[in-house]
């Protein structure tokens, strides 16, 4: 007989791992129940500090999340880590084994490891990537590591989740900046050369400064790792922590809820209008095309059909 919600809820706040991991198959694949479980667990959220790792395949994410995650354990924090498998036609879809390296957690029962698999639908995959946040969150994980390949849009949106967000470009990008597509850049708190025992490593964070200072957005610092070795990782954890509590103390009183709203809302919102079979907005959509409104009443139009 499988559990009850209820009887997953209680074990989630007992600190029982068979129960979260119950909770997040469940809210992954938005399974029967995952309304009840949002639900319940809605008061005891945004406690965990979410870190996103992102960069080209190959940079060296999960190896960084790897040494990050021995230097949280070390720091007496409690982790959960979830890779989002894009299963890439590009990169040849590696084994999970290859893309997550944590061997070493494997026996360390304050780590629990997730991944993802993307659907290749844009908000679904950061509204289930956001679910698994909330469970992970509501269970105690003090840091949650999210690692995603920044190859896509959807990428980006699920990196954007987290509150510090790391982008890891390896050395040698040269001007071409292959990592660097529009919008990976902006999202960024932190740069990382990883693979700093490679020499082209500083010329390529001097090129990262260059392209970071000046703009009228935050400083974004750049900082070097070899993660196979661990080193730098001490500093970055160090960041990373002053980092979350920043952004914690500006979104705190009403700025967190709101947040979370909007990006519930958009999330909706762009789930109703993606969804091909719904019929709905095909005449408001037509009335737009005919050029007889506006598309700030259509807006205004597809938010009353959305609540009918
Ligand atoms: N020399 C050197 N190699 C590294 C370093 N960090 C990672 N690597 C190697 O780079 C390769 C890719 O590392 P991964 O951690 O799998 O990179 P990734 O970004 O997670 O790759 P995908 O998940 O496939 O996108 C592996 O062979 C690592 O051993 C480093 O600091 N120095
Ligand atoms: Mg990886």
């Amino acid at each position: 007989m499988a559990l009850s919600i209820d009887d997953i809820i209680i074990g989630l706040r007992a600190g029982n791992r068979g129960s979260l991991a119950r909770a997040i198959t469940i809210v992954e694949n938005s399974g029967q129940g995952t309304d009840a479980i949002l639900r319940q667990i809605s008061d005891s959220l945004g406690r965990a500090t979410v870190v996103g790792f992102t960069g080209a395949p190959g940079a060296g994410k999960s190896t960084l999340v790897d040494a990050f995650v021995k230097e949280l354990r070390k720091r007496k924090k409690s982790v959960g880590v979830i890779a989002v498998d894009p299963s890439s036609p590009i990169s040849g879809g590696a084994v999970l084994g290859d893309r997550i390296r944590m061997s070493d957690h494997a026996t360390d029962d304050k780590v629990f490891v997730r991944s993802l698999a993307s659907r290749g639908h844009l908000g679904g995959l950061s509204r289930s990537a956001s679910h698994v946040i909330d469970v992970m969150d509501a269970f105690g994980k003090d840091f949650i590591v999210l690692e995603t390949v920044g190859a896509g849009q959807s990428e980006v949106e699920v990196a954007d989740i987290a509150d510090v967000k790391i982008v890891v470009c390896a050395p040698g990008l040269g001007d071409d900046v292959q990592a660097i597509k529009a919008g990976i850049l902006e999202i960024a708190d932190i740069l990382v050369v990883n693979k700093a025992d490679n020499p082209l490593a500083e010329r390529t964070a001097r090129q990262l400064e260059a392209r970071t200072t000046g703009e009228n957005t935050k400083k974004i610092s750049v900082l070097k790792t070899i993660a196979l070795d661990g080193i730098g990782v001490d500093i970055l954890t160090d960041k990373i922590e002053t980092i979350a509590l920043l952004a914690r103390s500006e979104l705190k009183g009403k700025d967190r809820p709101r947040k979370l709203l909007k990006t519930a809302a958009l999330e909706y919102l762009t789930s109703l209008l993606d969804d091909k079979s719904n019929t709905r907005f095909d005449e408001l959509a037509e009335k737009l095309v005919r050029g007889e409104t506006t598309f700030e009443q259509a807006a205004l139009e597809v938010l009353k059909l959305a609540s009918k």
